[in-house]
């Protein structure tokens, strides 16, 4: 840890986005022939965002069409657990039936959204469930209830209940929205950023726990559902953030750029920004600070990049 800070301190602003620029100019390593299926295509919200074939979440297929198996989503592992996200754009309104249908058939328990579904008069997502306590949504067949919803200044916790109505059964699904981090930058606040993370990671194991054993062998449970708009930029950081944090805790060291690289060679493009980049090493300190495991560190140099919006 002290070394990470150290490195953070040394290598300053310029030399973390060097460090980007690095991984960022290396050649995505691996193919995209689903995504560019003419028939899925059309699946995909940004033509330059596609998915890669190794690492896809792949869907039962619907009467033997190949295609209907395609959603833009990659899975990515955790610190020391395979799959332990779900990596994935904004649902477009043609693809929430799929989206649904791979939280249904992966057996996900939460959804975490680090975007609004209008950014800047833009749309960013489709509003794939209600935002009203009581709302119903249906798509395909999957019905979508909004249960209570919780706000907070940063994020919006909803308890949605999946209903498949084909067989009429029905799970939990909790739904956390960061509603303060604009695409292309960084969250305005760190402490924000961790405070949201942590009550993530504390609903995930109390949602694993209160299933009981239906994940055995997978003691944190199903893969968590983590998209903003193109499923790299924000979701790249957050998921960063969680892996780093994970090994901070169990061995002490921090590895963000060996983390940022695993994270792409699954999710291709993941973390779009210098500034999300250079984010994650402070969102780091800050923790670190925050749990009282180093001292203060000056980081003069930086000149409040936590502030900095790169809109
Ligand atoms: N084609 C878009 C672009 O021009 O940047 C793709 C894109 C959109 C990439 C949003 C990243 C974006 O951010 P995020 O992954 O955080 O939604
Ligand atoms: N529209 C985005 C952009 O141009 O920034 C999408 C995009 C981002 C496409 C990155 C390709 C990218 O490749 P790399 O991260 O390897 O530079």
């Amino acid at each position: 840890l002290e070394q990470f800070v150290e490195g953070v301190r040394s290598r300053g602003r310029s030399g973390l986005v060097q460090d980007y620029a690095e991984i960022r100019a290396r050649q995505p390593d691996g193919s995209f022939n689903h995504a560019r299926l003419r028939s899925n295509l059309p699946k995909n919200r940004y033509t330059d965002v596609l998915c890669y074939d190794h690492s896809r979440v792949l869907l039962s297929q619907i009467d033997g069409d190949p295609c209907s198996d395609y959603i833009n989503a990659n899975f990515v592992d955790g610190y020391k657990q395979k799959n332990a996200f779900i990596s994935t754009q904004g649902p477009l309104p043609k693809t929430t039936c799929d989206f649904w249908r791979m939280v249904w058939e992966q057996q996900v328990l939460m959804v975490v959204m680090t975007t609004r579904a209008v950014e800047r008069g833009r749309t960013k997502c489709a509003q794939y469930w209600e935002e009203e306590e009581g709302g119903v949504s249906t798509h395909s067949n999957f019905q979508v209830t909004t249960g209570t919803i919780e706000q907070h200044p940063d994020y919006t916790v909803s308890s949605l209940r999946l209903t498949n109505t084909k067989t009429q059964e029905s799970r939990e699904v909790s739904h956390f929205q960061f509603t303060s981090w604009p695409d292309y930058g960084v969250p305005h606040s760190a402490l924000a950023m961790l405070d949201f993370l942590d009550r993530v990671r504390s609903q995930q194991s109390a949602m694993v726990t209160k299933l009981g054993d239906t994940w055995a062998g997978h003691p944190r449970g199903p893969p968590i559902v983590v998209h903003c708009s193109a499923g790299i930029g924000r979701t790249g950081t957050f998921c960063t953030l969680d892996i780093c944090i994970s090994r901070l805790e169990d061995v002490g060291t921090v590895d963000v750029r060996g983390t940022v690289e695993r994270i792409r060679s699954q999710r291709a493009y993941s973390i779009q920004m210098p500034d999300q980049y250079v984010f994650c090493h402070l969102a780091l300190i800050e923790y670190a600070l925050s749990k009282g495991l180093i001292p203060e560190v000056d980081l003069a140099g930086f000149d409040n990049t936590l502030d900095d919006e790169s809109e």
